[in-house]
């Protein structure tokens, strides 16, 4: 789909899983004035976590855009922050993101609920309920994720 869209526009489609990682949180970030979670994940006025990059197209001239508009970041008004407490080996913290942690957890004897319905951390937050992934879609990206 994307690499259609590229080739009726003259663009080149490029990959968030392209070697070596191309920018895609900051792209975004710039495109839609996002900020990220405490987990890394940029929270979405409307989606949540419940949204992530599948493709960009880049172009060889600088195109002329508007500047991305006022979003409100919920995460500020969010005081409780139970998207920081939910994890049983505290793998998300202000230091960043410990997945050999968080892999191991995954994939031992207690990581059964991570395993069968997605990341307990993502899964506390309140907001974009409507737009959370399926537990089998999150059961799915979390064996890939994991390597099961
Ligand atoms: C490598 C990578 C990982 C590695 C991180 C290893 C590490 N410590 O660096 C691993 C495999 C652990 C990982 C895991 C996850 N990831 Co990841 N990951 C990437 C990837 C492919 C490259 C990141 C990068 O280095 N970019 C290059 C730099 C130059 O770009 P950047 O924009 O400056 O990078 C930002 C990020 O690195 C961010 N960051 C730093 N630490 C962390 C930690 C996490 C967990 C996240 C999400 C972001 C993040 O800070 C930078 C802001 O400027 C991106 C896609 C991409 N191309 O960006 C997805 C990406 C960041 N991941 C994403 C997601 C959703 C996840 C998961 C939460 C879920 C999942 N299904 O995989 C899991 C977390 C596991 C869990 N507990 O559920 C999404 C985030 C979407 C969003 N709304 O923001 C992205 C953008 C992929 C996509 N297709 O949309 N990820
Ligand atoms: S629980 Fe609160 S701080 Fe965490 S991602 Fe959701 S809104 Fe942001
Ligand atoms: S997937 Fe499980 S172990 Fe990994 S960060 Fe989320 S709650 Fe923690």
């Amino acid at each position: 789909m994307i690499g259609a869209v590229a080739e009726i526009f003259g663009a080149r489609a490029v990959s968030p899983s392209d070697k070596p990682y191309l920018p895609f949180q900051q792209w975004a970030m710039r495109a839609e004035g996002l900020r990220p979670s405490p987990l890394g994940i940029l929270m979405h006025p409307q989606y949540g976590l419940w949204h992530a990059y599948r493709g960009a197209l880049l172009f060889e001239d600088e195109i002329a855009l508007p500047e991305p508009r006022e979003v409100i970041h919920l995460c500020d008004a969010c005081l409780e922050k139970p998207c920081m407490k939910s994890c049983p080996v505290d793998a998300y913290s202000p230091d960043g993101f410990a997945y050999g942690s968080c892999l191991a957890h995954v994939r031992g004897a207690d990581g059964g609920p991570c395993r069968g319905g997605g990341c307990l951390d993502r899964n506390a937050c309140p907001y974009g309920t409507a737009y959370r992934y399926p537990p089998e879609v999150q059961a799915f990206h979390m064996a890939s994720f994991a390597g099961l």
